[in-house]
């Protein structure tokens, strides 16, 4: 079965209320490629605003949820009011929370765990450093943060990886599409060794860093590019040419 393509926009800690409904305003008018799979995920305080204006069909992720339940959590969000907003996908593992927050292996996975576990959808973002590149370590730290994930769930099929090298994201130096596709077919493999062919054959890897309106079409030929996690360009109108960049 083919897998349906998938972008999210990935807004971070942008936007303002009448910033964002023009950017949905824009999603709402554009032609985008029906067999495309669309989630944005704005800022947590714009959640329920996005939801309200954006139309059926296009999905709205949080960019991030806790792994308690209601409770005594300041400044948290649980997988229940996401699921009690209309809210059905969750970033987790982004690297500017691994590295800004200090979020480790285990944490992104318990929180993985907590958000399929309540049937919200995980894009999980995984990618390595520069330094980790060059000391050809990619493929042990994107399959060490995978198997974190693997210690704790079972069923991957509401999983989405991202993967994310951290030297392209923000940066305007996208990896090449040979570089892309290396690791979106090493975590394919890994899948197919560690989890199930099934999981291998279905799950959506999908590459973010850099991706813009120039260099989406190379990257979405690749045989194991499933879509793209977009940030920079999905606040503006190319997000629509990323989003179309399978047709
Ligand atoms: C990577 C990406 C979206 P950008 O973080 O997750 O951001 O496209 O701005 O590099």
């Amino acid at each position: 079965m083919a897998r349906q393509f998938f972008v999210g926009g990935n807004f971070k800690m942008n936007g303002s209320v009448d910033g964002i409904k023009k950017i949905i305003g824009h999603l709402n008018d554009a032609k985008l490629d029906p067999n495309t799979e669309v989630v944005i995920a704005p800022p947590a305080l714009y959640l329920l605003l996005a939801r309200e204006h954006l139309k059926p069909g296009l999905e709205v992720a949080a960019q991030n949820v806790f792994d308690k339940p209601n409770g005594a959590f300041t400044g948290e969000i649980s997988v229940d009011q996401l699921k009690d907003s209309n809210i059905t996908w969750t970033l987790l593992g982004h690297s500017e929370r691994r590295v800004v927050l200090q979020e480790d292996d285990q944490f992104v996975a318990s929180k993985t765990k907590a958000a399929l576990d309540g049937g919200i959808g995980v894009i999980f973002c995984c990618g390595e450093s520069l330094e980790q590149r060059e000391s050809n370590k990619t493929i042990d730290v994107v399959t060490s943060q995978l198997k974190a994930v693997k210690d704790k769930i079972s069923d991957w099929s509401k999983i989405v990886i991202a993967y994310e090298p951290i030297w392209a994201i923000g940066t305007g130096k996208v990896a090449s599409k040979e570089q892309a596709q290396e690791v979106h077919a090493a975590i394919r493999s890994w899948l197919k060794t560690e989890v199930s062919e099934k999981a291998a054959e279905e799950t959506r890897i999908i590459y973010g860093g850099s991706v813009s309106e120039n260099n989406c079409k190379d990257l979405s030929k690749q045989p194991d590019i499933d879509g793209f996690l977009v940030g920079g360009a999905s606040l503006k109108p190319a997000f629509v040419d990323i989003i179309n960049s399978h047709l």
